[in-house]
């Protein structure tokens, strides 16, 4: 008997007997959109694709080819299944409301379709990230107090990885589980059941570079990580890639913290709530590490905007709870 596992046959498995199958198919569909963007970064030098689209994203960032190949193929492989009531991409300004002509589901996607944009044209690692909320009102189609929903609040959050090799993360609230993509079978298959952060971190992660734009609290953190403020820090080294799912994943597997802090000209730091902080800080949880803003939990914070910023540290709890330790001398 083969222990070969898809990530379909995962997602049937772990269904509750009593579901429709609604919310089933549906992490189906992210797996589906997430072969097919896979397929197109890997053959990015290839085929032409990158270099700037010529727009610029609501954030005021030049956008990419294949953020806008990524996003619309999301949206395309979503909007008329019935599965879901509205959707919230980190590029576009408003939220995605699902056409009249096809019937509505009642779950939220929220995604940012291709993170860590300034790593395309350099051929290092990128990824997606996904949240899925249920929609507040059944009776109404989709609006933005749908989708402004803490990340306490989310039923599944994931990410792709388009590394060395592709990979989708994602739990349901029972547990974390990573699937590698196979190339010759086309399919997710289960690599990562269950993971769990280590106990000793290895890594700490930083943008080094805006060290001066920092609170006194945060440069005292970031002196402490590094052994200079006191015995009591564990041993780590430093990475940092600057795509916060391989980031993230990273550390995910190794251990460590992951930190993008206010700063004088950021003063809300610069990673997005709604569907980057809030689906890692929930999947970090349930791999047994905490998130927050540096005051409070990410996952308690209710959003006010689609786009809104937050400063962000996650990973190892001990860790996080430092920083909110410093937080407390500004
Ligand atoms: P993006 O949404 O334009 O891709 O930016 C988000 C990325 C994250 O992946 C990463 O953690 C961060 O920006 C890196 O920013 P910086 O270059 O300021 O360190
Ligand atoms: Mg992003």
């Amino acid at each position: 008997m083969t222990k070969i596992q898809t990530i379909e046959r995962f997602i049937f498995d772990q269904q509750p007997e009593t579901a429709h199958g609604e919310f089933t198919n549906l992490l189906y569909d992210i797996a589906l959109a997430a072969k097919l963007i896979a397929h197109k970064t890997n053959r990015a030098g290839l085929l032409d694709i990158l270099g700037r689209a010529g727009d610029v994203n609501i954030q005021g960032e030049e956008q990419q080819k294949l953020d806008v190949f990524a996003d619309e193929m999301i949206v395309h492989i979503c909007d008329h299944t019935g599965r879901l009531c509205v959707m919230a991409s980190e590029e576009r300004e408003e939220i995605i409301h699902i056409p009249k002509k096809y019937k509505k589901g009642s779950y939220v996607l929220v995604f940012d379709p291709l993170d860590g944009s300034s790593n395309i044209d350099v051929n290092v690692s990128i990824g997606a990230v996904f949240g899925i909320y249920r929609c507040i009102d059944w009776n109404l189609r989709g609006r933005i107090e749908d989708v402004l929903q803490p990340a306490r609040n989310l039923v599944a959050a994931g990410y792709v990885l388009f590394g060395s090799s592709t990979m989708m993360v994602y739990s349901t609230g029972n547990g974390v589980h990573g699937f590698t993509l196979d190339l010759e079978l086309g399919e997710f298959l289960l690599s990562h059941p269950d993971m769990h952060l280590p106990e000793m971190p290895a890594y700490y992660s930083v943008n080094w570079a805006y060290y001066d734009q920092w609170s006194p609290g945060i440069q005292a953190y970031a002196d402490w990580l590094q052994g200079r403020g006191g015995s009591d820090a564990p041993t780590m080294s430093a990475r940092y890639i600057g795509s916060l799912v391989s980031d993230f994943h990273r550390n995910l597997l190794r251990g460590g913290v992951f930190f993008y802090p206010a700063e004088v000209s950021k003063p809300s730091g610069k990673i997005r709530l709604l569907y980057e902080a809030g689906p890692l800080a929930f999947l970090m949880e349930q791999a047994g590490g905490y998130a927050s803003d540096g005051r409070q939990s990410i996952l308690d914070i209710e959003p006010t905007e689609l786009h809104q910023r937050t400063p962000f540290f996650i990973g190892n709890r001990t860790l996080v709870e430092k920083a909110e330790f410093f937080r407390q001398q500004d």
